[in-house]
């Protein structure tokens, strides 16, 4: 069982203890165990069978003991009772955003509804603005709740889709007589969520095809064969995720890889230009339209040749313009994640993370970066164990002994400042003026008209403190959107001041969305693929956040973690003297 499922359990049993008006601090408790495991470091069911789970910090023997059921039976008796005790019509309503286990309650029991159309109805009628204590405003807010739970129906993390596309992949080339296989499909053009995992793989002889297809319902991670045939397979997934697997004769592979990698609306575009050029292409092949004769290509890239086209790699197959720029030999040359020099944006059991300091910056150091800008919460976030000015000196005490030991190495003093409802950081300018870097972060007020909010976010960019701006939505992916911001505006306001909009690189949130990459990049606007990690398992998920830069159509030069310490320390400090409110100083 993955990490991010047993703390969906506990979430799950906190719901419906909450539901059944359990004692809060026990509610409290499985809510703060659910993300002590989500962010816990290492291997979990390593650690439950050497019956170290309560040296965690959140993780008490009630937890230890629920927690190791789970790992090792895959149940939680705890649930399935819960489960008995609370209706299924319930149980489904309080999976919508914006209605949580209280407001729930009261209207399947006030209104006798128990499943989301009679819900939704009941919104378009005004019944549920009618209840007490809910009004209008609460009744638009679950009808977007229904609507958002529509949109996200069926679709699966990005993080999610590789986990299990991988490994399968490797499965299937391991395979005898298999010539290339490769993932396609929405996962190849790294969409931040996917609805299945299509595979394309190519053979020799096509009895090979009906071998390979065998290797693949056979695969351990393989729950049901949904259709099987002798040029596609569809099976489910353990945890839900489909699997499609194509399989074409060699020649007809870069066809295929890229007909299924889409997207739709890019082939579409492809087509078109084919035709203009007396061309036919199709998943088989390449033609001549007068005389049928084939146009071979031995790969992908020799397909966007005979089409006039630079190659225009995956992540940006979706029809924003980029068959146009590699017409025009322009498509930018996208960062990698191996440009990667530093990680920003980092937790440590200071506040909400798991690992110490010294454990963060050494992993860092171990995987080959070179500096590290350490970022606990401030101290209004009371939520997440915020830094109170105390422990910010401290802090700063310790990286400076850290500094003096790491060779080659660096930890910048940083702080993920609360964004207050006036637009104000988190501390005093005293305090503030002692780090070296800092991330602007909403983390409350979500629901401010989008005029106060964009205001408030702007203001709070144009301190001269603030580094970075923060995953700028707020969004949860499949759980809940971002909070309405016109961000044109704060785009704009970044390009004028130098902030660094971060790609927040956990696969929760791939925040900044790729969709304004082209707009920020058109405003000047520098970014940084950001983990938040909140162990030092979360520093790998940079590559997440390096794959949506790229999506992002971000070069190297755009991203200021590619920068080498010296020039990362340039950016920081041309930055501070950029502010434009109450004392803009020199930079020092
Ligand atoms: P998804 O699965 O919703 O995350 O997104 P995709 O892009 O993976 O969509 P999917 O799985 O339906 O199809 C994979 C690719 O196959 C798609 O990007 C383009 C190609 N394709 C599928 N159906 C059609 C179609 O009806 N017309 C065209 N032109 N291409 C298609
Ligand atoms: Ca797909
Ligand atoms: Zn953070």
């Amino acid at each position: 069982m993955e990490k991010s499922e047993v703390a969906a359990v506990l979430e799950e049993i906190a719901d419906l203890m909450e539901i059944k008006g359990d004692n809060p601090f026990r509610v409290r408790s499985f809510r703060n165990g659910a993300r002590a495991v989500e962010s816990l470091a290492g291997d979990l069911v390593q650690r439950v069978e050497e019956g170290k789970l309560e040296e965690v910090p959140g993780i008490g023997e009630t937890l230890a003991a629920v927690i190791t059921e789970l790992v090792r039976t895959g149940k939680s008796s705890r649930l399935e009772e819960l489960r008995r005790a609370v209706p299924e019509g319930l149980r489904d309503l309080i999976t919508v955003p914006g209605l949580g286990p209280k407001k729930a309650q009261a209207i399947y029991q006030q209104l006798g509804l128990s499943t989301l159309e009679a819900l939704e109805q009941a919104c378009q009628e005004g019944k549920v603005a009618a209840l007490k204590g809910f009004g209008k405003r609460t009744e638009e807010k679950i009808l977007a709740g229904i609507a958002y739970r529509k949109t996200v129906e069926g679709r699966f993390l990005l993080a999610v889709g590789l986990a299990a596309a991988v490994p399968l992949k490797e499965h299937l080339k391991a395979g005898p007589a298999v010539k290339r296989v490769e993932i396609a499909g929405s996962l190849r053009r790294w969409k931040e969520t996917i609805k299945d995992v299509d595979l394309v793989a190519a053979v020799k002889k096509p009895e090979e095809a009906v071998a390979l297809m065998e290797r693949f319902v056979r695969w351990e991670g393989v729950q049901e064969v949904i259709a099987r045939g002798e040029t596609k397979t569809s099976v489910r997934l353990e945890g839900g995720l489909q699997a499609d697997l194509r399989v074409v004769a060699e020649e007809a592979f870069p066809f295929a890889l890229q007909y299924f990698t889409g997207s739709k609306e890019h082939n579409t575009e492809l087509r078109g230009l084919a035709k203009e050029k007396g061309l036919k292409l199709n998943e088989y092949g390449l033609f001549k339209v007068d005389s049928e004769e084939r146009v071979p290509c031995r790969d992908e890239a020799a397909v966007y040749k005979a089409l006039g086209l630079d190659f225009i790699p995956p992540e940006l197959r979706e029809a924003q313009g980029e068959i146009e720029l590699a017409r025009e030999r322009k498509l930018p040359e996208l960062v990698e994640f191996g440009d990667l020099r530093g990680v920003v944006h980092a937790h440590t059991s200071a506040s909400d993370g798991v690992a110490t300091l010294e454990e963060m910056a050494e992993a860092a150091r171990a995987m080959g970066f070179e500096y590290l800008g350490i970022t606990d919460h401030s101290q209004s976030a009371g939520y997440a164990g915020g830094l109170k000015e105390e422990a910010v000196l401290k802090q700063h005490r310790e990286i400076d002994r850290l500094n003096a030991r790491l060779k080659g190495f660096r930890i910048f003093k940083g702080i993920e400042s609360d964004i207050r409802s006036d637009g104000s950081l988190d501390y005093p300018p005293e305090v503030l003026d002692r780090f070296d870097l800092v991330i602007a972060s909403i983390h409350s007020g979500f629901n401010l008209p989008v005029e106060e909010q964009t205001a408030r976010v702007i203001k709070a960019m144009e301190d001269p403190h603030t580094t970075f701006l923060a995953h700028p939505t707020g969004r949860l992916l499949l759980q809940r959107d971002g909070f309405a911001l016109h961000m044109e505006k704060v785009l704009e306001a970044a390009g004028k001041l130098g902030v660094a909009v971060e790609i927040n690189a956990h696969p929760l949130r791939l925040d900044l969305d790729w969709r304004w990459g082209g707009f920020a990049r058109a405003h000047g606007v520098k970014t940084s693929i950001n983990p938040d990690a909140h162990a030092v398992a979360g520093i790998e998920d940079m590559r997440y956040g390096a794959g949506i830069a790229r999506k992002a159509g971000f070069t190297a030069r755009q991203v200021v973690n590619t920068y080498s310490i010296k020039e990362f320390e340039k950016f920081i400090r041309a930055r501070r003297g950029m502010g434009v409110v109450n004392g803009a100083r020199e930079g020092t």
